[in-house]
């Protein structure tokens, strides 16, 4: 039994550097055969989007494009991205990515701007994928205000599409719920919405797009509009002396930087029910592995981790190395202590939360990651690094005994 990806479904950057790592068996089928079966020379005249259905059957075993062929065409590409050209689409990463996301206080109202926008994102280093961003990054950047705090939203739609802006697990006024279609219409490209509410309750919420309507929400997602939204309790403690936040999300990453949520013909921003979900770039804080930024903690701290899955679909075992947390809150709410769970894992479904917490008394470099373990291959392991530990001092070789000389090796 193998944990290996079969990678000739896999684009071709996270090949190559799932093989150099190790993590993906080597593929006999050309790897342009298989990448984008949905796209080639023969439909470049198809008739745009109307009645654009995935399953092209018949084209299965061809293999004649090029490696670069693109899994789009132009017109899918100025309707999916707003650009006419790849080229145009201004490169965002980590380099221009903020944290948190500052504010400006008038009127006892702590006022947060928010644009929706068309980036090409930085997933590793050098690598990107189409995405629409809060203020153009994945996630969008953190807004963190305490419980009671009056927060004002000015949002601008510059995507090509509409879309509308959902406040999960925050008990907003109705009419500030970002629904599209039932609070709300439809924000269009180029429109602003301004949302204000009173901040509650304290707890790891998220923000992220209710789509144009219902049938494209999970589109919207996978696209990268998800960010984090802390209420700190106004009264209370702190349990933890350093904390991190951890949004988790998925994508489908085609040819050419393409984001097969979008872009290709899964029909996906024209008709609900027709968006396919072949994720296979799974991202922490919107990189991943090796290029996901540490969680840097000291020895004899209490940490806390917010995990946040803001992906659309995907289950994820979340496994801590060398610790055990305790479970401190479940979609932001506190547990009781004498409720809290000790783990090792915890697994979190589409829009869960959980708040973990553990001490920091096993110096080393720890891996934080999805026990899917496909899932871990293709992007999602973090480091916990301990301030000062040298990996290079303990690492052990392996060494031979003389018992085993010649064997062959076991599966
Ligand atoms: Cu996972």
């Amino acid at each position: 039994m193998s944990n290996k990806i079969d990678s000739k479904t896999l684009p071709d950057p996270l090949r190559r550097r799932l093989l150099a790592a190790g993590l993906a068996s080597a593929a006999a089928v050309p790897l342009t055969a298989m990448a984008s079966p949905h796209r080639h020379g023969g439909h470049a005249g198809h008739g745009g989007s109307q009645g654009h259905q995935h399953g092209h059957g018949g084209h299965a075993g061809h293999g004649a494009h090029g490696a670069e062929a693109p899994p789009y065409t132009a017109d899918e590409l100025k309707q999916a991205m707003g650009y006419d050209r790849l080229e145009d689409i201004p490169v965002r990463g980590p380099a221009t990515a903020v944290d948190r996301l500052p504010f400006t206080e008038r009127d006892g109202v702590k006022e947060f701007e928010l644009t929706a926008e068309a980036v090409l994102w930085e997933y590793a280093d050098g690598q990107t994928v189409m995405a629409w961003g809060y203020n153009g990054q994945l996630p969008g950047p953190e807004i963190r205000v305490t419980e009671g705090d009056r927060v004002r939203i000015r949002f601008t739609n510059k995507l090509p599409q509409p879309t509308s802006l959902h406040w999960h697990g925050l008990h907003v006024p109705f009419a500030m719920d970002g629904v599209p279609g039932l609070t709300q219409e439809p924000i269009q490209p180029g429109q602003s919405f301004v949302y204000e509410f009173e901040a509650k309750p304290a707890g790891t919420r998220f923000y992220h797009s209710h789509g144009s309507h219902h049938g494209d929400e999970s589109v919207q997602i996978d696209m990268g509009l998800a960010g984090a939204f802390i209420v700190e309790p106004r009264e209370g403690e702190r349990s933890y002396d350093r904390e991190m936040t951890l949004v988790i999300s998925e994508h489908q990453l085609g040819e050419g930087s393409a984001n097969l949520s979008a872009l290709g013909d899964h029909g996906a921003h024209h008709a609900g029910g027709e968006h396919s979900s072949n994720y296979n770039l799974f991202t922490l804080n919107g990189r991943i592995y090796p290029d996901v930024k540490p969680f840097k903690v000291r020895e004899g701290e209490r940490v806390r981790m917010r995990l946040i899955n803001a992906g659309s679909m995907s289950i994820h075992p979340m496994h801590l190395h060398g610790h055990t947390f305790e479970i401190v809150a479940i979609d932001g709410n506190d547990v009781p202590d004498v409720a809290r769970q000790r783990r090792d894992v915890v697994t979190l479904a589409s829009g869960e939360r959980f708040d973990i917490e553990f001490v920091c008394d096993n110096p080393g470099v720890w891996l934080f990651h999805c026990h899917e373990l496909h899932h871990a291959a293709m992007g999602m392991i973090m480091l916990v690094e301990y301030e000062g530990f040298e990996v290079g001092a303990s690492a052990q070789p392996a060494t031979s005994t003389g018992g085993h000389r010649g064997h062959r090796g076991h599966h």
